[in-house]
């Protein structure tokens, strides 16, 4: 008889942030990439470009993230693509118009613009520095992903049983038990 149990702690994949119980990733790399691009870069690491379902988590990735890098404008998960004027964050995140926050006059679809981006101006004073406009898709930016905590420090304890008769016929049992890590999020 044998068995295995599982035990795991929530983490993230090196080059993220655990942050309200999500994963966050900041690219700023060169090139920078069209909202599609972005999104899909996130999708091939189990993500979604970011969403955000409170004002906590939307006022922690500027104030913590953003502001100490040197990249202005940054691609998030919301868009209109499907129905203009009607905006849902790409990770199903129900969009909730309180935990917005639009430059002022934005969004106001100037190019054609379906895609969301953070854009740090730099104005003085900033009152509006860390706000959201809509820009169209094709625009270079960089991006947030936001993605699930995976399994990063797993441990496995395999117990193997063995039982039989001794030579006066009574039944031994034996439990052996070993403990491995196993590496890698899941
Ligand atoms: C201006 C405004 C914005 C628009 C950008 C595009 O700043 O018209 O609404 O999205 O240009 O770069
Ligand atoms: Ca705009």
């Amino acid at each position: 008889m044998s068995g295995v149990l599982m035990s795991s702690q929530a983490d993230c994949p090196s080059g993220w942030v655990l942050n309200d119980n999500k994963c966050w990733f900041f690219s700023d790399l060169q090139p920078a990439l069209s909202w599609t691009a972005a999104e899909s870069m996130c999708q091939q690491n189990n993500g979604h470009l970011a969403s955000f379902a409170t004002v906590e988590e939307r006022d922690w990735v500027v104030d913590k993230n953003l502001k100490r890098k040197d990249l202005t404008r940054w691609w998030i998960g919301l868009n209109d693509i499907q129905v203009e004027e009607t905006f849902v964050w790409s990770d199903g995140t129900p969009y909730d118009p309180a935990v917005s926050n639009w430059k002022p006059l934005e969004p106001n679809n100037a190019y054609l613009e379906n895609c969301v981006e953070i854009w740090i101006d730099n104005d003085f004073p900033p009152v509006n520095d860390k706000q959201w406009n809509d820009r169209n898709c094709d625009g270079l930016n960089g991006y947030i992903c936001k993605r699930d905590t995976g399994t990063q420090s797993c441990s496995m304890t395999i117990f193997r049983h063995y039982a039989w008769l001794d030579w006066r016929n009574s039944f031994r049992l034996l439990q052996q038990t070993s403990v491995r890590d196993v590496i890698g999020v899941v």
